[in-house]
């Protein structure tokens, strides 16, 4: 191996090696290095074919994959100035009361962020937004905004894609460099499941805004906005588009249920006035803001306040595109939508409807049209690759205004019901979901509160558990840690407060956090944090070790460590084709794939050999035209 580093090392080949050359180049004892990436990449590949990807089926009468194809733009064009040059030119407080000021609805493109987190399970991969990256910004400088990172999105990346989603943002960032970027953020729970050290919070804002984001849509899972104030600081300190959320529940028109009203939305819009949001933002994730309650809120927000509203909602009960249109009647600034093939159901309406049906009125959106067409036809080939991933309801959702689920939650919680067999008695999760929100005091569903009432609801199921048992004295109970942190306060105070006989029963007479959970967290200790990172890498400095690593292993420490050894195995798989990465290849199947710009791999399956004693497979590659053989365990 010494040999072979030296004899491939790029200043021996250059020529310019001296008597010191060995002192000076101690890479070449390092003989990991041999281990390069197309091997690496070949042992991801040959693992994916002798065990598959975990939740992908090989289909047997699959045709031999290819990418979708990649609609035309032209290459040589300078791309057009977008939304983006009109944040930076006009800052903060200025282009928030241009928004106000358009004639046209203006729009947001989802597709990239919460469309797939709500049909597939948040498994799009790097790849396939980066290959449509350049016709987004060549062909959609109309677009107000691309939605494309946070959310749910962080941590599935890492955790089942194996994808560093820093590195999704900077590259996506360098492709649409003209249309502002905008990200979902938990406010203290930043793109996590429970609340950080508000330096957490502050850093992740202050690395996102370096990395690309421009519009930051915060919102708190109980609607608790002395838990959004320091994200909303923050945001505006690293001089981000800070858009507030209010989280919609219940029905404003059902005068029957009086605790979230249309009183309520106000008072809450114009606290996040107050506290200096730029936009407003009505999040809709459960899609039960319906077209008539749509038009009463965004009128009266919009006459309340004096920052504009951008409307966000799931189509799960299918009446979304009317509320949609028919607050655009009624001045709504921005609405988000998911590109037609990646529409409907428990994702956004179409943008493709919402742009055809405002056409040639006074608020036409001037995206183009045949460009809406053309992406709507690669996503939708995008998609049929990701097929084993979708397992939402397959039509308008009945029961979604009793049940009040997020678009996201669907596939999660049914995935996470699945695992404890409780897949066969689905409805009954969702009845107890139901139970759980009553029982809770009625409260907003998103994560992660939504988490608490699903994991709650899936207690309750599995367990043969009803609404009565869990206040029956003399039952002991272990609820899950998730109920009992939520009890605690540790997500903040729901608006009523908790119910008592049950917050008492689960903390059984312990005191209750009644303040902001960040309040009480010491700071994290990022140096700390770098060295462990540094120790986890091996091959770097503390001091070399990026922010963004910091904060990944600071949110995710249990997630990001598994992250870094996949990358040490295999190097970056996300260059990898999609369907090479979920279903490998057949025998006679060839992948090509730059690994960076002008080294291409070729890697043609040959064959699989037999399990050897110690249960190792031999896969035969050509890599390139070389045959290759990799080892690799069979862990069937
Ligand atoms: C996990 O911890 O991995 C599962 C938690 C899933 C909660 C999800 S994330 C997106 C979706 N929207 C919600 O409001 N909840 C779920
Ligand atoms: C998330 O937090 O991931 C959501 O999409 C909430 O709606
Ligand atoms: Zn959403």
């Amino acid at each position: 191996p010494f040999l072979l580093n030296v004899i491939t090392n790029p200043e021996f080949l250059a020529g310019r090696c001296t008597t010191r050359f060995i002192d000076s180049t101690p890479e070449l004892f390092q003989f990991e290095a041999r281990r390069d990436r197309a091997t690496k990449l070949l042992s991801y590949a040959a693992d994916v074919v002798v065990n598959g990807f975990p939740g992908v089926k090989r289909d047997a009468s699959r045709v031999l994959p290819t990418e979708p194809a990649i609609p035309a733009y032209n290459h040589g064009e300078t791309i057009p100035d977008g939304s983006r040059q009109r944040f930076k030119a006009m800052g903060p407080e200025g282009f928030s009361k241009w928004i106000r000021d358009q004639k046209p609805l203006l729009v947001t493109d989802t597709s990239f962020r919460d469309a797939h987190q709500s049909l597939l399970a948040t498994r799009l991969r790097t790849r396939d937004m980066l290959r449509i990256a350049e016709v987004y910004a060549h062909r959609l400088p109309q677009l107000f905004s691309i939605e494309m990172w946070g959310g749910a999105t962080f941590d599935t990346s890492m955790r089942f894609l194996k994808e560093d989603p820093w590195e999704r943002l900077a590259a996506l960032r360098e492709r649409i460099p003209n249309i502002l970027f905008q990200m979902l953020f938990r406010g203290s729970n930043a793109v996590g499941y429970t609340s950080y050290p508000d330096n957490v919070v502050t850093e992740f804002v202050k690395e996102s805004t370096a990395s690309g984001i421009d519009l930051f849509r915060v919102f708190d899972s109980l609607n608790w906005v002395p838990n959004m104030a320091h994200a909303i600081e923050a945001i505006r300190q690293a001089g981000g588009l800070c858009e507030a959320a209010i989280c919609y529940t219940g029905d404003l028109l059902d005068a029957r249920r009086p605790k979230y009203d249309l009183k309520y939305y106000v008072s809450m819009a114009k606290d996040l006035e107050k506290r200096g949001a730029n936009l407003i933002a009505v999040k809709d994730m459960a899609g039960l803001c319906k077209p008539y309650a749509a038009v009463k809120l965004v009128e009266t927000l919009r006459q309340e306040v004096g920052l504009p509203i951008h409307f966000h909602t799931h189509d799960i009960g299918g009446a979304q595109a009317a509320s949609v249109l028919m607050s655009a009647a009624v001045g709504l600034d921005v609405a988000d939508g998911a590109v037609a093939s990646m529409s409907g159901l428990t994702s956004q309406p179409s943008l493709n409807a919402i742009v055809e049906s405002l056409r040639f009125t006074d608020r036409d959106t001037g995206v183009d049209h045949q460009t809406l067409i053309d992406v709507s036809r690669y996503w939708e080939e995008v998609r049929k690759l990701y097929a084993p991933f979708e397992s939402g309801p397959k039509s308008s959702a009945a029961d979604l205004y009793d049940l009040e689920m997020p678009g996201g939650q669907y596939t999660n919680l049914y995935q996470q019901a699945a695992g404890l067999g409780l897949a066969p008695r689905w409805i009954e999760v969702c009845n107890a979901y139901t139970e759980v929100n009553q029982m809770f005091g009625d409260i907003v569903k998103v994560t992660p509160s939504s988490k608490v009432v699903g994991d709650m609801a899936l207690f309750l199921v599995a367990n043969n558990l009803t609404p009565d048992d869990v206040v029956d004295p003399d039952r002991e109970l272990a609820f899950p840690d998730s109920v009992v942190e939520f009890m605690e306060g540790r997500l903040g105070q729901p608006p009523g407060g908790f119910p008592p006989a049950l917050q008492e029963r689960i903390l059984k007479g312990r005191p209750p956090l009644t303040d902001r959970p960040g309040a009480n967290l010491p700071p994290a200790d990022f140096e700390a944090t770098r060295a462990k990172v540094a120790e986890l890498k091996g091959d770097v400095e503390a001091a070399d070790v990026s922010n963004r690593d910091v904060l990944s292993y600071l949110i995710y420490p249990r997630v990001y460590p598994d992250l870094v050894t996949h990358e040490q195995t295999y190097s970056d798989t996300s260059v990898l084709p999609t369907p090479l990465f979920f279903y490998g290849a057949e025998a006679g199947e060839e992948n090509a794939f730059e690994i960076e710009p002008g080294k291409t791999l070729i890697v043609k399956l040959l064959a699989v050999g037999e399990p050897h004693a110690d249960g190792k497979r031999t896969v035969f590659f050509e890599l390139n035209g070389q045959p290759r053989e990799v080892e690799t365990t069979d862990r069937s």
